[in-house]
């Protein structure tokens, strides 16, 4: 069954954005608190439209937003009583996240809130059996007191920011407390809570910037990339991954029942970088031809390369890895089908069962030559070399064995 929602837009923002470079622009550059707090004072994202963000998502076939409530940096991008530190006091002096989750409500989408265990402006927020942290002169390690700092301001966006989907804890604590995850689980009945909080699992996986071998996940999996290499955070000179590696990663996770949260990093005025956005587009567009193809059931084929699902008599070939040539022999396919198609645009393609040799008048050794394929010729392989090619064959009814 997998997640719920099965293809979403992770969104990293924050007043790191201002740098043009990356969400952890703080750490990297070794900048003091007091200085990166400034940063707050020119946050004024006047050209934020969460209508378009969520029309972007919408379109691309996602069906929700993770949204980055708080990061390392501990800036809020919503209204929170607990920290000065927040969206509130900066010149733009908006709850940009109620706008956001109004957004989602209007255009059907479901919100997931995303929020980091580090801290680095939280006096506190020290954790000596984590990573990424990033403690200044005079901060105390005080577990219970972050513990407590959290749950105030998970009440804060668990009440007031509508139904949440999934809670995205960033970093895992490396300590075990599983009241944490039941304080969630009080304020939302039926929320999904990741695997980086208090030391338990939670409900879902989360490969990130991976696919994991396999051909089926073991538990709900959400594996999560950005459209960039270099940040998930705006960064000015991003290097964008290609089409075909974002569409042969995003298959390899659907296909396996996992969904996926492909990132942007909107800039500081509050628009999602136009690449980034056409690079939105471009997958959606190709994740809206071929989606028939996930919520299957694997089945293996002999060309480890290739990907193949089904659901009943239908069975769907993905080509992650792209064609060498334009023919393709689908061992242990032996059974002529109905049909096949190709779905990234709907042509159907010509295809054949193996030449018998008796056929052509010699009789070879049994199990050997006799054995018969499916092969598809005269695919449209180099007008489809950058993306993951997806076809369609439709079988006669119990003509697939798993
Ligand atoms: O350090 C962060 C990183 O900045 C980003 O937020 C990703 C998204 O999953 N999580 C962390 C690394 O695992």
């Amino acid at each position: 069954m997998g997640m719920p929602h099965k293809f979403g837009m992770f969104v990293h923002w924050g007043i790191y954005s201002l740098t043009g470079y990356h969400e952890q622009a703080r750490w990297r550059f070794f900048t003091p608190r007091a200085e990166y707090r400034k940063l707050m004072n020119e946050f004024n994202p006047v050209k934020f439209d969460p209508d378009e963000w969520v029309r972007l998502a919408k379109d691309a076939g996602m069906e929700y937003i993770c949204f980055t409530t708080k990061h390392h940096d501990g800036f809020c991008m919503f209204d929170t009583k607990y920290t000065d530190f927040n969206i509130m006091n900066t010149p733009y002096h908006r709850d940009v996240l109620k706008e956001l989750s109004e957004a989602c409500a209007r255009g059907g989408l479901a919100l997931s809130l995303y929020y980091s265990n580090p801290d680095w402006d939280y006096k506190y927020g020290f954790n000596s059996h984590s990573s990424h942290q990033m403690p200044e002169k005079g901060d105390v390690e005080d577990i219970e007191k972050l513990k407590e700092f959290q749950k105030n301001q998970i009440r804060e966006l668990l009440t007031n920011y509508g139904k949440i989907y999934t809670f995205f804890w960033d970093i895992p604590m490396n300590i075990y407390d599983p009241s944490m995850n039941e304080f969630i689980r009080s304020l939302q009945p039926g929320i999904l809570i990741d695997d980086r909080g208090w030391g338990d699992k939670g409900d879902f996986s989360t490969p990130e910037r991976c696919v994991p071998d396999g051909h089926k996940f073991e538990r709900l999996t959400e594996a999560c990339q950005s459209v960039g290499e270099q940040s998930w955070g705006y960064c000015a000179d991003e290097d964008y991954f290609t089409n075909r590696y974002l569409t042969a990663s995003i298959d390899r996770i659907r296909a396996m029942d996992g969904s996926y949260l492909l990132n942007v990093g909107p800039m500081p005025d509050g628009r999602i970088p136009e690449r980034s956005a056409e690079i939105v587009r471009r997958v959606g567009k190709w994740y809206n031809s071929v989606k028939e193809a996930f919520d299957t059931e694997p089945y293996l084929l002999e060309n480890r390369s290739l990907v193949c699902t089904k659901r009943g008599s239908t069975l769907y070939v993905h080509i992650p890895d792209g064609l060498n040539s334009r023919g393709l022999t689908l061992k242990p396919i032996d059974v002529l089908p109905k049909s096949v198609t190709l779905l990234n645009d709907g042509r159907k393609l010509k295809y054949a069962i193996t030449t018998r040799p008796e056929d052509k008048g010699w009789s070879a050794p049994d199990n050997i030559l006799r054995r018969q394929t499916l092969h598809i010729f005269d695919m449209p392989a180099d007008e489809f070399a950058d993306e993951t090619m997806v076809l369609r064959i439709k079988l006669d009814e119990g003509k697939i064995e798993v």
